[in-house]
């Protein structure tokens, strides 16, 4: 690599991908804002200097870190979903946001899909009671309830949305989706609601982006029109659901059951929601395999130099100051 990319300083706020990490360090210098023992001091000395970030992990980035970092250009974010960087306000200062589409979508939906499965045939609780020694004494596990005849809702009919739904046509269920308009080029019936939506289905799958638009959609009324059959999975941000309506929900047979590889606290999952067994938590895997991680730190180390390279962003998300071709 050239020198002139050497003397490029990264602030990286959290570990990515091994093989990232290693060729982020080969070509650029880096500031690890997750092993400073005082952030603010840390902040204060190297942020002038920090032209660049590796993002991700759910940590804020907003306007107060903007200040420490006058000298920010952009800001590669190792993940799909980027609610943890204020990209208006990064907009605002000209700041480029890039984060991994596209690299990710088959994991996830794989995991949306596996989630699913596991949340309704309650594959997690028939291992534990094969290994808790279950099976010679009390006999067969209890029956379960079954995906055979279901109606599978999508909140958000993005990349993943779609490639969970293309999985879904596999099994034979009937699926609908909701989100800001119809799209012209599936077959899937269109809700206009959310509450119609999860009136006419009995899954609902939840895959669209954490905005404030979002927050907290899948409420009471959601959740009470899902009926004592629902069962919902999400995979996208814990931000969606309002989690204590959930939670409450799950308690009174409300609803059915949930599968969730997000929360709206990470790492923190309410005990109240850890101690009902008829619900499957996941930490947040949804992209954690060795292969997909891979990619997607490639593409924040692509990003980067692309930038550094005078050849811009390779995948700018929407919001962000950058006018292809210019
Ligand atoms: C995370 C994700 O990025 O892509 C996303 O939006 O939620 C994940 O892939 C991952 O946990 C790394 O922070």
């Amino acid at each position: 690599m050239t020198s002139e990319l050497d003397k490029v300083d990264i602030l990286v706020l959290k570990a990515i991908a091994p093989d990232a990490m290693k060729a982020l360090a080969d070509r650029f210098t880096l500031h690890r804002l997750d092993l400073a023992a005082d952030r603010d001091a840390f902040l204060n000395e190297v942020g002038p200097r920090i032209r660049g970030m590796a993002a991700g992990g759910q940590v804020p980035t907003d306007g107060a870190m903007f200040e420490k970092l006058p000298n920010l250009e952009v800001i590669a974010n190792f993940g799909v979903g980027y609610d943890a960087i204020d990209a208006v306000e990064a907009r605002r200062r000209g700041i480029i946001v890039t984060n991994t589409p596209d690299v990710l979508t088959d994991e996830v939906a794989d995991l949306a899909v596996g989630l699913l499965l596991a949340t309704i045939r309650q594959i997690p609780q028939t291992d534990r009671y094969l290994r808790a020694g279950h099976w010679p004494n009390k006999g067969s596990y209890p029956l379960t309830a079954t995906l055979r005849g279901r109606t599978i809702g999508i909140l958000g009919l993005g990349r993943i949305g779609r490639a969970i739904a293309t999985r879904l046509e596999g099994f034979g269920v009937a699926i609908a989706y909701h989100g800001r308009r119809p799209q012209p080029d599936v077959a899937y019936a269109y809700h206009p609601t959310l509450l119609a939506m999860a009136q006419a289905v009995d899954v609902l799958m939840v895959v669209a982006p954490g905005t404030a638009e979002t927050r907290n959609v899948v409420d009471a009324k959601v959740l009470a029109a899902l009926g004592p059959d629902g069962v919902v999975i999400n995979v996208a941000r814990g931000s969606l659901i309002d989690e204590v309506a959930l939670i409450e929900a799950l308690a009174s047979g409300t609803i059915h059951s949930a599968g969730l590889d997000v929360f709206a606290e990470e790492p923190h999952v309410p005990e109240a929601l850890a101690a009902l067994d008829h619900v499957v938590l996941l930490p947040h895997v949804g992209s954690a395999s060795v292969h997909t991680r891979r990619v997607m730190g490639a593409l924040v180390v692509e990003n980067l130099e692309s930038w550094f390279a005078g050849n811009g962003p390779l995948t700018p998300v929407p919001e962000t100051p950058w006018v292809a071709g210019r």
